[in-house]
């Protein structure tokens, strides 16, 4: 049976509606996706029907809550291929690093250790491993790029060593769409005995992640970009790295007993979640992860593997554009300039056609630096666009040229 991308459509209530008297172009996926209706539903159907706070186990709604708080943590774990007590519910991909770099982080970096991303990574995946170096004297090294947007691979091998005590790589580039070869990176961290956490950000929408296969330590999510809710997150962590940490932040829920003198800490998962969860959140992202688990996925690949070819060659054809990122493994991800043009004069130019991109530097100041340019625009492309939203892009594109 082939792919019917009108039948996934149309479970995306909002990408009906027509922007500037223009049909919806939405080509901003890497910023967020849109929600399937059984998302909206489940969110909606939490609220009117059972809304109560969780593990608080006084009466029915309660109890009923917890179990579909819970429920969605077994699902996000079966996801990821991590046992329940490793997945902890965090605001998105951003907290989840900021837990790692500030609880793992800041009490096990030393003088002199090192910590190692990449000139790929989002701002998310570079802040709070400097925080963490300024707090503890450790540093951050960072590995270069080759010229068409993929990390040196060389370079990263030849700047692990042994006082490499922590790794941290996108899984793909948010600005660029090139998907990193994880595992056998993670491999050689973890041969330095480095400690590696992934940010998985723009992964987990475009294709499967098994963080046991993957070999990482740690892996960050955010619900929003994988068709749930926003302000909820996933983060898995290897138990043992888990049960050594200290809290990352404290109140309620976190605890086992507290005295004036001194307080203990619940068991996993929820040492690390403090006070009352995003409840709706959590039940949104599990519906939106079964949903996903409901889709064809080798199908979904393919058919966002054939958007980004189409853009990529119409992109190439279109004179005055150059792209940015050749990657040879890419994801859902075209970001270029025109000649001439600011990236955010065409930006709005497309709005005013009803197509939506991003403009900028994409949250990757360092990245923009090392490529020498202040920013692109970025098309980036999901399940339910089609070939002829690409197309639309690129007509929307040559009217943008004349008006410039
Ligand atoms: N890491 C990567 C690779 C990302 O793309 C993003 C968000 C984040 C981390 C942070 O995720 P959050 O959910 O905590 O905000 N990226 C983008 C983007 O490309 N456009 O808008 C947000």
């Amino acid at each position: 049976m082939s792919f019917d991308v009108q039948a996934l459509r149309a479970q995306f209530p909002i990408l009906e509606q027509t922007v500037n008297g223009k049909p919806l172009v939405y080509l901003d996926n890497a910023a967020t996706t849109q929600k399937p209706r059984a998302v909206i539903d489940a969110v909606t159907a939490y609220y009117e029907g059972v809304n109560s706070n969780v593990h608080r186990g006084a009466h029915y709604l309660s109890d009923k809550a917890t179990a579909e708080f819970e429920a969605a943590r077994a699902t996000v774990a079966d996801f990821l291929n991590a046992d329940r007590e490793e997945i902890i519910w965090t605001k998105g991909t951003t907290e989840g690093i900021n837990l790692v770099a500030q609880s793992h982080g800041r009490e096990q970096l030393q003088p002199g250790d090192e910590v190692l991303i990449t000139a790929l990574e989002h701002h998310a995946n570079i802040v709070p491993w400097q925080q963490a170096c300024e707090r503890t004297g450790a540093l951050l090294k960072v590995v270069p790029l080759n010229e068409d947007g993929s990390v040196d691979e060389q370079a990263y091998l030849d700047l692990l060593n042994e006082r490499t005590r922590i790794v941290a790589l996108s899984h793909v580039s948010n600005s660029l769409g090139t998907v990193n070869p994880l595992k056998r990176w993670l491999k050689a961290a973890r041969d330095v005995g480095a400690v590696t956490l992934v940010d998985g950000a723009q992964a987990v929408a475009h294709f499967p992640v098994d963080v046991r296969e993957l070999g990482c330590d740690f892996y960050a999510c955010s619900g929003h970009k994988l068709f749930g809710p926003t302000g909820i997150g996933a983060l898995y962590g290897r138990r043992e790295l888990l049960d050594a940490m200290p809290p990352y932040q404290t109140g309620g829920e976190m605890i086992e007993t507290v005295s004036f003198e001194k307080s203990t800490w619940n068991k996993l998962p929820y040492k690390f979640e403090p006070g009352t969860p995003n409840i709706a959140g959590v039940i949104g992202l599990g519906a939106a992860v079964r949903w996903l688990g409901q889709q064809d996925r080798a199908a979904l690949s393919a058919h966002e593997d054939a958007l980004l070819a189409s853009a990529t060659e119409q992109a190439g054809a279109f004179d005055g554009l150059k792209i940015i990122g050749n990657a040879a493994t890419k994801v859902g991800v075209l970001s270029f300039l025109l000649d001439g043009a600011h990236p955010a004069d065409v930006g709005t130019l497309l709005d005013q056609q009803g197509v939506a991109v991003r403009t900028g530097h994409h949250c990757c100041m360092p990245l923009m630096d090392s490529l020498g340019i202040p920013g692109t625009v970025r098309a980036s492309f999901s399940i339910y666009n089609t070939l002829e939203e690409v197309d639309s892009l690129f007509q929307a594109l040559k009217k943008v040229q004349t008006f410039l």
